[in-house]
């Protein structure tokens, strides 16, 4: 496969992650679209891209351009991944894939009938623990799953003063907190797990009922004096799954929890082990037996299983975070364009099955029973 050419629409804090990606992947970034064509310029500048879009008409025209990275706001997520695999172009659109369900379908079905590599940013998969524990769980090493139990924790909406595009339900969606890192936990432990959520009940609560009015920016603590907004998406979120297998799962999500920046913790438990991992102490993955023996495998690149070694690129004691799972997404995705499978890549399949799951969750809290997922 000779370099790839990579368009980047949408150039807030995911952008420049999925950016640093594609560079490290081999791709060769040959432009930016923004919310203006005066941010883009000024993003290709800082960059060092050679092309500012006038807007995702101009990214999908560029004949230099084969992957489109759609890393807009939510609302945006559908017109774009559909005009750039009509235009022939491979797309990683960022979670949620779509802020509806029939979108979601709409753009799983396109992607099939296309052929084109369109994967979506469910990163978490590309800790290597985390394939240890998938592979541990896969060899009945924990036995018949028996509870499944966990919360993903963030705190940078706690201050009223910050707000955010994810807010407003027109721009990011009916549910912020379930469908912005909700859904990550739920990828996670459904493909870890190897059980599919069948039936969810959930509650959502808004805890902070006025915040500063947004600016739009991707992570934003506006100048006082701008005034306020009442806010309708939830802060928090706890939802009870029951699996087509019949285990219970539970999980509580919050982006108003201080001190919590960004953890992700499951801990799923069988008839002859338990297995957690904890992102932000992502080094380790615990497993814990009724003897009172306790294990902790250590991420590194000589033990374990396959996948767990394949994804760990430095040495043990050598921290190996957040940005490279996501540059492991990002080169397994353009793998997959160079016709490999790679393993556990992410596609516009699994943001359908998220899309699902969230919609459920939605219309559980908003009827207050539960809801079958199906
Ligand atoms: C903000 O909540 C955010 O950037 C999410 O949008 C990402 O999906 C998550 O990985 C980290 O937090």
């Amino acid at each position: 496969m000779g370099t790839l050419g990579v368009a980047i629409v949408g150039t807030g804090m995911i952008g420049a992650v999925h950016r640093r990606a594609a560079v490290l992947a081999g791709a060769v970034v040959r432009g930016v679209a923004a919310s203006s064509p005066a941010r883009a310029q000024e993003v290709a500048q800082s960059w060092g891209v050679a092309r500012a879009y006038g807007g995702i008409e101009d990214a999908i025209a560029d004949p230099q351009v084969q992957v489109v990275h759609v890393c807009t706001p939510n609302h945006l997520h559908r017109p774009m991944a559909q005009a750039a695999l009509d235009a022939g172009k491979h797309v990683v659109c960022e979670k949620p894939l779509a802020t509806t369900l029939d979108d979601a379908r709409a753009l799983a079905a396109l992607a099939a009938s296309t052929g084109l590599v369109a994967t979506v940013p469910f990163v978490y998969r590309y800790h290597p623990v985390v394939r240890e524990a998938r592979a541990r769980v896969a060899a009945g090493e924990i036995g018949p799953l028996r509870l499944i139990h966990g919360s993903y924790l963030q705190d940078w909406l706690l201050d009223p003063a910050s707000n955010n595009w994810r807010v407003d339900p027109a721009l990011g969606g009916a549910s912020r907190v379930f469908a912005d890192i909700g859904s990550h936990w739920c990828d996670l432990v459904e493909w870890v797990g190897g059980e599919r959520f069948a039936e969810v009940s959930a509650v959502f609560e808004t805890v902070i009922a006025e915040r500063a009015a947004a600016t739009g920016k991707s992570f934003t603590t506006p100048a006082a004096g701008g005034g306020t907004q009442a806010v309708s998406s939830e802060d928090v979120a706890a939802a009870m799954f029951r699996t087509s297998h019949g285990t219970l799962a539970t999980v509580t999500v919050s982006q108003v929890s201080a001190g919590r920046r960004n953890r992700l913790w499951f801990e799923i438990d069988g008839a002859k082990a338990s297995v957690a991992f904890d992102q932000e102490d992502c080094e380790r993955l615990w497993m814990g037996y009724p003897d009172q023996r306790e294990e902790v495998f250590v991420r590194g690149p000589g033990a374990g299983s396959a996948e767990q070694r394949r994804l760990s690129v430095l040495p043990a004691g050598h921290a190996q975070g957040y940005a490279n799972c996501f540059e492991a997404f990002v080169a397994d995705t353009y793998q997959a364009i160079a016709r490999e499978r790679p393993e556990g890549l992410p596609t516009f399949e699994d943001g359908l099955r998220s899309a699902l799951i969230v919609d459920r969750v939605i219309a559980s809290a908003r009827s207050r029973a539960w809801t079958p997922i199906a």
